[in-house]
């Protein structure tokens, strides 16, 4: 894979990075992404069905237990090449922004600092009635478990489809897109708003525009450098470039 020069000084010389991540980046972790068929039990389901209140409200047991059958594969995965050549390049920048679709934890884990978690975090858990965090609760015989507070069904404190992100955590990443220099989207799809609006929005700022993904997406045509491959691999090439 041949790296541009003109790519690697437009990184070095960014005062301002944003990396926008989806389900890519932990695919060479060895988790699914969203567009991949859901592997054994799971398989006859689409995530867009049972990732919505509707599905919640619908069958709350089956949603429970798909996210509590996520939690344990995503918690015995590791961050990958990829993770970490982020880690590393927040390291070498002076403002690095890393907004993030994932909700399975692994920039955190890898070690990046500034992260925007648009769609939440899979090990988080909160009352579906009053939306607030919630760290322990009596083990049930049922599930999903109760609230210790009200008595409602927890849920993963993730965002599902059909439901608003948090304000706030949206205009953080709306604001760190209109001002970088260098803007990254990495192992995305680009089909879920409003995320896929993020590199868009970049666009109209005069920012170097970046896309690592084996496969086009909708934005490719919009980018100044596309790098086809594994993000595990493009980025740490990427890495070696700017260490150089
Ligand atoms: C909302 C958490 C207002 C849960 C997720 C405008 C136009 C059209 C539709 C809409 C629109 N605005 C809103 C919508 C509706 C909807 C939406 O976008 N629908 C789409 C699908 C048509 N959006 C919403 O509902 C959002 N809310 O807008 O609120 C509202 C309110 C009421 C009613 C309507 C609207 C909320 C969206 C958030 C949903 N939650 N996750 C959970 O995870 O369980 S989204 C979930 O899917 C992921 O978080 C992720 O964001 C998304 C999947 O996308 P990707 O991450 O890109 O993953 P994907 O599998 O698609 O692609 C993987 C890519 O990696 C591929 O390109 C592949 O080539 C590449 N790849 C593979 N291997 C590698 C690799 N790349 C690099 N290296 C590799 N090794």
């Amino acid at each position: 894979m041949r790296i541009p020069k003109r790519l690697v000084n437009d990184l070095i010389s960014a005062k301002k990075i944003v990396a926008l991540t989806g389900a890519g980046i932990s695919a060479e972790s060895g988790i699914p992404t969203f567009r991949e068929a859901q592997t054994g039990l799971w398989s006859k389901y689409d995530p867009q069905d049972l990732a919505t209140p509707q599905a919640f409200k619908k069958n709350p047991k089956l949603v429970w237990d798909w996210y509590s059958w996520r939690r344990e594969l995503i918690s015995k995965s590791h961050p990958n090449p990829g993770h970490y050549a982020l880690v590393e390049l927040e390291k070498q920048t002076q403002s690095f922004t890393l907004i993030t679709q994932n909700i399975d934890n692994l920039h955190s884990k890898a070690g990046s600092k500034n992260i925007v978690e648009l769609h939440g975090n899979i090990f988080r858990t909160k009352c579906s009635i009053e939306n607030t965090l919630v760290n322990k609760w009596d083990q049930p015989r049922s599930s999903p478990p109760r609230c210790p507070n009200c008595r409602g069904y927890l849920r993963p404190d993730v965002v599902w489809f059909n439901e608003n992100l948090d304000p706030k955590i949206l205009q953080a990443a709306v604001k760190a897109a209109e001002n970088c220099d260098v803007f990254l989207s990495i192992g995305t799809s680009s089909l879920v708003y409003p995320a896929a609006n993020l590199p868009i929005i970049a666009s109209h700022n005069d920012c170097t525009l970046i896309e690592i993904n084996p496969s086009s997406t909708p934005i490719t045509s919009l980018m100044d450098y596309v790098l086809k491959g594994a993000s595990g691999i493009v980025l740490q090439k990427l890495m070696e470039c700017i260490i150089q």
